[in-house]
Formats: structure tokens, C-alpha cells, sequence
């Protein structure tokens, strides 16, 4: 068994004062001015078992044990942009669907151009980038052939890279898929099976040069959902995200190009999908920007009964449960909502003169 260090950051401190003597002591997520915490609990499992301790920040800084130094440190180092994208706030992600069975949206566009359209519509909403896919993997899902995808994916990309101004990402688990997609101008690669689906897809993406997303996935769409099993699903996810952070920098892939994501259900249970979203925050230790993908999905499903069209209120509380971990892209279908939602979240932090001005009367 690997052996696992890690931090898990817990009691955020909101509208921290710059000078207060909290300040100094908080653990700061990335980087991050407006994502502090109080207190850590430091977690080690090995062979023999796992040993929790729940330590303050000002504890945590003071220990000069060698890994629990290094772990802190890249915990706390800012991140690198990728692919225009600045991760010193929250940033979103719009999904653009090009399946004929997309579970959410009825498949409504998969047609290039209502595609494009949509695209576009996700953009002017308030999308920092767009993200274009042409398989679904959704659980069950039967694979498609790779011409099939390309097909789907490669004139909606083109005419994205054109009239859009937000960069746009492929959602692909196929080298060829990518290789084409990049030619034709994507400025990022989503693989929701961390570049083990395709054995080429390693070496395909260090050549392209583009940063890429790695997601946790446990098992293969077409059965992920049968029997999912870990002996920690937050720990287990934390050791595979690493592993696979390792192997892209094998092959190649800079750390500072790659974007980490938990996978939320994809081979998972709703415990164990509650799990890791009460526990994002021990993701910041592996060093890189976090993705989040809850929008629509099925654990709200579970909690709640509600139909994927009518979960958009468990989607925004779900992604507002990563943003206070400090997440930095919230993949979602509903822009607009989510932009919202995340401008009130963030609404004690400073933003552009121009809309602190604005006066809060017009409604
Ligand atoms: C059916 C079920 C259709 C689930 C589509 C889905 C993620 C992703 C998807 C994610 C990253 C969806 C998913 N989910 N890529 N691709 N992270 N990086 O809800 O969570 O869109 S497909």
C-alpha cells in the first residue's frame, strides 16, 4: 500500500482582516487571499492503519517535520494560470454537450450548430472557458467509435476557436481525439479517465503542449457504477490523483499544466460522493488547481428525488460546498445561475471599482 501524508484544511475563516494576528497564523489555500484556514487535521495512513490529529494552522506552520513542511508549502503556493484562465477566484467552466444522449439536456445539441449556438449563449452567461464533448460517459454508457466523436466534436471546436473569446477544452478519453482537437486550436484537454483510457494519450498531450484536467474515475463507464469500493474514498482518490499527477510528469506533462478533479460520480456511491465533497479541501496539498463537476448529477438525484432538470438548486449548493474549499473550476450547465451564485458567495471580496460603485438599488 502507498503510504499517505496529507493536510486536510478545515474551519474556513470568512472576511479575514489583512493585519490581524489570525492572518498571519491561517493556512492560505493556493495562494489564495480570500481562503483561509483555522485549524488542519493531519493524516497519515500506511500498512498498519491511519492516525488522525487535529492541529492548529499556527501548530501545523510551527512543526519543522520534513514532509508536513513540504506538504504545507504546496498547499499554499499559488497556482499557475492555464490556458489564459487566472485561478486567484472561482472560475467556470460551461459544458457543451455534443451526444445525441446526453442524460441532462435531452441530447438537444447535437447538432453542430445549436451546439455553437448554445456555446456561445454559455459564454455571454459569464463561461471562462468552454467545454466541448462528444461521448458520453455517463454510467452505462456504451464507448462510440473515435470518427464518430471527431465528427461530432471536431466543426463545433473549429467554429468555437473562432467566434468565441473564452478558450475552448476537448472532453475526450482518445489520443486521436485530442491530437485533432488541439490541431484545430483547444487551449486545454479534459479526460475524465486521467490519460489511462488511451495507452497514447500520455505521450500525445505532452506533445501537444496543453495543459490537461486528470479525473478520478473508478472502473469504466459501462460497469463504474456496479459495485464501487474503496478502503478510504477520500484517501484513495487523493493517491490516485497523485499517482497520475506523477505519471504525466514522466511523460512529460509539467505539473503546472495539469488540473486535478475528484471524479463526482463516476464510480462512486452517494456516501462516498458526500465524502469527498466534505472533503475537497485536502486536495490543495497535490499542488495544482482543482476542478469540480456537480452540476446536475445524480447524488442530488439521490438526496433529494429531484429529475435533472430540476436540479439546479442542489447543483448551486454543491458548487458553493467547492468554492468554500477554495475549488478554483466548477464545470456546470447552468452558467448564469452558477455565476450568480458565486457573486454572492463571493460578495465581501474585493472586486474592480467599477462594479463596487454600482449602486445596489435598481432591483
Ligand atoms: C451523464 C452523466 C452524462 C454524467 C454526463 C455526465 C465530469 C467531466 C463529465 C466531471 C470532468 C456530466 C458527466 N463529468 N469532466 N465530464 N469532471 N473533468 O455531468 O465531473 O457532464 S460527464
Amino acid at each position: 500500500m502507498t503510504t499517505t501524508l496529507a493536510i486536510r484544511p478545515i474551519a474556513r475563516l470568512a472576511g479575514l482582516q489583512t493585519g490581524s494576528g489570525e492572518e498571519s497564523a491561517a493556512l492560505r489555500l493556493a495562494g489564495r487571499r480570500d481562503c483561509a484556514f483555522a485549524l488542519a487535521e493531519i493524516i497519515a495512513r500506511d500498512a498498519s492503519g491511519t492516525r488522525r490529529r487535529l492541529v492548529s494552522a499556527a501548530a501545523l506552520r510551527a512543526d519543522r517535520d520534513p514532509p508536513l513542511a513540504e506538504l504545507v508549502a504546496r498547499l499554499e503556493s499559488p497556482r499557475a494560470a492555464i490556458a489564459g484562465i487566472s485561478f486567484d477566484r472561482a472560475r467556470i467552466m460551461g459544458i457543451v454537450n455534443v451526444t445525441p444522449d446526453s442524460f441532462a439536456d435531452g441530447g438537444r445539441y447535437f447538432d453542430g450548430d445549436v451546439a455553437v449556438e448554445h456555446a456561445l449563449r454559455l459564454e455571454a452567461e459569464g463561461a471562462d472557458i468552454l467545454d466541448i464533448g462528444g461521448e458520453s460517459t455517463r454510467p452505462g454508457a456504451a464507448p462510440i467509435d473515435v470518427e464518430e466523436e471527431c465528427r461530432r466534436v471536431l466543426p463545433v471546436i473549429g467554429k468555437l476557436v473562432r467566434q468565441a473569446r473564452v478558450p475552448v477544452s476537448i472532453d475526450t478519453r482518445h489520443s486521436e481525439v485530442m491530437r485533432r482537437a488541439a490541431a484545430a486550436g483547444v487551449r486545454l484537454i479534459n479526460d475524465v479517465s486521467a490519460l489511462r483510457h488511451d495507452p497514447q494519450s500520455l505521450a500525445t498531450v505532452a506533445r501537444t503542449g496543453l495543459p490537461v484536467v486528470l479525473m478520478h474515475a473508478q472502473g469504466d463507464p459501462r460497469t463504474m457504477q456496479d459495485a464501487p469500493h474503496y478502503a478510504d474514498v477520500v484517501l484513495d482518490v487523493y493517491d490516485f490523483l497523485a499517482e497520475r499527477a506523477a505519471a504525466s510528469e514522466a511523460a512529460g506533462i509539467a505539473r503546472s499544466r495539469l488540473l486535478l478533479d475528484p471524479g463526482i460520480g463516476f464510480g462512486k456511491t452517494l456516501a462516498h460522493n458526500l465524502a469527498l465533497l466534505a472533503s475537497l479541501s485536502l486536495l490543495h496539498g497535490l499542488g495544482c488547481p482543482l476542478l469540480l463537476g456537480v452540476s446536475r448529477k445524480s447524488f442530488i438525484g439521490h438526496l433529494t428525488g429531484a429529475p435533472p432538470s430540476e436540479r439546479l438548486p442542489g447543483s448551486l449548493a454543491a458548487a458553493l460546498t467547492g468554492i468554500a474549499q477554495g475549488v478554483q473550476l466548477l464545470r456546470v450547465h447552468d452558467v448564469a445561475a452558477t455565476r450568480q451564485a458565486v457573486a454572492v458567495w463571493e460578495g465581501d471580496q474585493p472586486r474592480p471599482r467599477a462594479e463596487r460603485q454600482r449602486p445596489a438599488s435598481e432591483d
